[in-house]
């Protein structure tokens, strides 16, 4: 198009499985110690568009290309053999026998049934009047610093009742680990002018929740904790002092307890909805012309340096790889690989 100059590629897919395999729900007595075997039974669909579009071009001495590409997909539960729900608002979630996952038939696969965090304590004042019991026992068990729930059902009290979809989802599967990116995206550019060439690409992902867990949530006996949590979680003024005041930071204070602090539901209150955005590779390169070379008996010669994963843009807690395949964030992230080198071809 255009001479060759503009390049602009869409693509949509509608793909649905068919005969996932399940087992019915029979009621059996477990004297009989028979399971029903699976049969295929379910649907899937997904659904998503994919693009690309690029321009190259030459202003003067200098040609450059630009480009950007992106893609975007969901899935949805499809059909759902005829489950056994304990009640209606079970039916409304999904929720087969204290199952959690989101198996409602028809619905985006998305975000985990949460309570949704809408605050902190402030004070000890702010507990004592706060008019939604979170605890059933009047708030006696919060402090400073703990997360506020949102009373979804209005009925002033914060129970499982008021979770609802929230995030996107989370790989339950992987111990809670991020799912994959939603919508991913990614843009380059390069240019040449005379004997110098210059690229770079940049690649991003949006459009999923990163939800802190382990190192990132917790200090438990005989545990250690991250420098990132201790930096940003809620403190004592004094801390010899258990009375002194409690300096209220982005995370409730830390105790060295098992239970999850603030509520033994999943809440949103250590999740974020992550966009990051990585310059994957650069590079800027010199050759030193034929006319010059010819002489030495040199075909080729260049000299560059070329980075990868030089930097991230993100909203992730620290600032950590968007890409870690863990929620605890204790995992290897990409390499950051810088190379300056020469090449010389005779
Ligand atoms: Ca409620």
């Amino acid at each position: 198009m255009l001479n060759n100059r503009l390049g602009i590629e869409l693509a949509y897919f509608n793909r649905t499985r068919t005969g996932i395999a399940a087992s019915r729900d029979l009621f059996l007595a477990n004297l009989t110690a028979i399971t029903p075997g699976q049969e295929n039974l379910n649907t899937d669909k997904n659904r998503g568009v994919d693009g690309s579009i690029s321009w190259r071009d030459r202003v003067g001495e200098v040609s450059y290309n630009i480009g950007g590409n992106f893609s975007y997909g969901r899935s949805i539960t499809g059909f759902r053999y005829n489950r056994i729900y304990s009640s209606d608002f079970n039916r409304w979630r999904g929720i087969v026998n204290g199952n959690g996952n989101n198996f409602a038939a028809d619905r985006l696969n998305g975000g985990p049934f949460q309570l949704v965090t809408v605050g902190q304590f402030q004070s000890w004042e702010d507990i004592a009047t706060y008019p939604i019991d979170q605890d059933g026992k009047g708030n006696q068990t919060f402090r400073p610093g703990d997360f506020k729930f949102k009373d979804t059902n209005g009925d002033g009290f914060i129970t499982d009742e008021d979770r609802i979809i929230s995030g996107y989802g989370l790989n339950t599967a992987n111990n809670g680990n991020p799912a994959p990116a939603l919508l991913n995206f990614g843009f380059n550019f390069g240019a040449n002018y005379k004997n110098f060439n210059f690229s770079v690409d940049f690649a991003g992902g949006t459009m999923f929740t990163f939800d802190q867990s382990g190192f990132l949530r917790e200090w438990e006996p005989n545990k250690n904790t991250s420098q990132y949590l201790f930096d940003n979680a809620s403190y004592y003024s004094d801390i010899w002092d258990r009375n002194s005041p409690i300096i209220v930071g982005k995370y409730p204070l830390l105790l060295q307890q098992s239970a999850i602090v603030g509520s033994t539901l999943t809440h949103t209150g250590y999740q974020t909805n992550v966009t990051y955005v990585k310059m994957r590779n650069v590079e800027i390169g010199y050759t030193i012309p034929y006319t010059v070379l010819k002489k030495f008996g040199v075909s080729n010669f260049k000299v560059y340096v070329s980075g990868q994963n030089v930097l991230q843009i993100s909203n992730m807690p620290a600032n950590i790889d968007a890409e870690i395949a863990s929620s605890g964030g204790n995992a290897m992230p990409s390499p950051r690989i810088l190379t300056a080198g020469v090449q010389v071809k005779f």
